[in-house]
């Protein structure tokens, strides 16, 4: 008997790491199901390995034997399977506060979250660094609660730039959650809250026991 589920393509994940969640949050908007492997980051399988030695999750591998290993081009890979339509609403512009995500904000913020490795600064001043960018989105957040869609970054519908950066603002508002709702940056905590309490990001945060290879295969 075949298996059923070889055609589906292969996501090995890392349920805290926010690069993986933008990729899992991305298959799921796009309704494709993947068969998922949790992985441990410090004890990452061979196959893994195998496929991408550089060793990062998410690691998206399609049944044609292609493998996806940066988690925007996951997103991307995601969007063309949803038709093309979804996620891709004003690419440009996502991929620009995509980059300021990835080569700006991330960086402040695993500083912050970390300040202890990084003595030569408090945590504030860390903070403040990552702050810089909470102020973006705010202004792009009003605009586009004047334009009456608060719950997305960019136009009219969610686009890779909301999944993209959602897991990171969730990072940073967690490492003093009470400071981060004290905050003037409304539109930012009301796009954050909604998106953290809807259904599609329970899903995509449902524990799975970590993957060994004689496992049926977990179907997300
Ligand atoms: N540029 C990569 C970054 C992915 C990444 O750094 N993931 C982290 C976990 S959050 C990782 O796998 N780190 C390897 C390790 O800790 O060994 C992407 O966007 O997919």
């Amino acid at each position: 008997m075949t298996d059923p589920h070889h055609a589906l393509p292969i996501l090995y994940s890392f349920r805290r790491c926010p690069y993986a969640m933008r990729a899992r949050l991305a298959l799921k908007v796009a309704g494709v199901e993947v068969q998922l492997r949790e992985i441990l980051l410090k004890n990452k399988p061979q196959p893994m390995l195998e496929i991408s030695p550089k060793g990062t999750v998410p690691v998206l591998q399609l049944p044609s034997g292609q493998v996806i290993d940066e988690s925007r081009d996951i997103m991307a890979w995601a969007a063309m399977q949803s038709g093309g339509e979804l996620l891709v609403a004003s690419e440009n512009v996502a991929q620009t506060w995509l980059d300021i995500n990835d080569f700006e904000f991330k960086q402040h913020l695993d500083h912050y979250k970390y300040a202890d490795r990084y003595p030569e600064r408090p945590a504030a001043f860390y903070r403040s660094a990552g702050e810089r960018f909470l102020m973006r989105l705010e202004q792009q957040l009003q605009l586009q609660k004047k334009a009456g869609v608060p719950n997305y970054l960019l136009g009219l519908s969610l686009s890779q730039a909301d999944i993209g950066i959602i897991p990171f603002v969730r990072q940073f508002s967690m490492v003093d959650q009470p400071w981060f709702e004290s905050t003037g940056y409304e539109c930012v905590k009301k796009w954050l809250h909604y998106w953290l309490g809807s259904e599609i990001f329970s899903r995509v945060m449902r524990r799975y026991p970590q993957w060994h290879a004689s496992e049926v295969p977990t179907i997300f």
